[in-house]
Formats: structure tokens, C-alpha cells, sequence
């Protein structure tokens, strides 16, 4: 396809290729002080898990230092951050949640 300006020169359209937008993993971290059941709750209320599969992550990420929780666009991810940070203080626990560009 071409396009006429106003001068009269001839420019090739562009193909326009969209890059899918970048995905974010939120994940929670590990401490000795949260209490397992209310990660588990964590999990259940802001990441949509089952009981069985939030009890998994918490496990998880209690046996080996972190884990993913869901995988999002950068503005929801971002509000699961700041979601499970307000929380937590709410209950005075140090309870981490990060968020990382998927490469
Ligand atoms: N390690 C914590 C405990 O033993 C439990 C825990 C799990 C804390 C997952 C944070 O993201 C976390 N009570």
C-alpha cells in the first residue's frame, strides 16, 4: 500500500508489527515471621488459587525462598503488588511480594 502526501511524494505504508505487551511474574517471598495460613489466604484471595494449589505455593516458596504466584500484564501485576504489600502491613506481617519482567 502507498500513501500520497500533501507534496505529492509516494511513501511505502509501513507494516505494523505489535509486539505483544510484556508479561510480569508476581511472586512472594520467604520470611521466618508470616504465619503459613495467612499466605495461604493471600494466595487464595488475590491470586484466585484453590486452597490445595495455594497451600503448594506457600510450601514452595517456604522450602525454597520464592515462588510464583500468577503471571499478568505489567498493570495488574503491579496492583497484585501493592494489593498483598497493603495486606500485609494491615496485619503487621513482613510478608515480600516482588514482580519480574518475563523474558
Ligand atoms: N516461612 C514461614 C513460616 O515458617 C511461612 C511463609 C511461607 C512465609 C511463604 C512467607 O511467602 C511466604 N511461618
Amino acid at each position: 500500500m502507498a500513501n500520497r502526501t500533501r507534496e505529492g511524494t509516494v511513501l511505502e505504508a509501513k507494516k505494523a508489527r505489535v509486539k505483544p505487551p510484556p508479561l510480569f511474574k508476581v511472586m512472594l517471598l520467604n520470611d521466618d515471621y508470616t504465619p503459613m495460613e495467612f499466605v495461604v489466604v493471600v494466595l487464595q484471595t488475590f491470586f484466585n488459587l484453590s486452597r490445595e494449589q495455594a497451600t503448594q505455593v506457600m510450601l514452595k516458596v517456604h522450602r525454597e525462598g520464592m515462588g510464583v504466584c500468577g503471571v499478568y500484564p505489567k498493570d495488574v501485576a503491579v496492583t497484585k503488588v501493592e494489593q498483598v504489600g497493603s495486606f500485609a502491613r494491615q496485619h503487621q506481617h513482613p510478608l515480600q511480594c516482588v514482580m519480574e519482567e518475563i523474558e
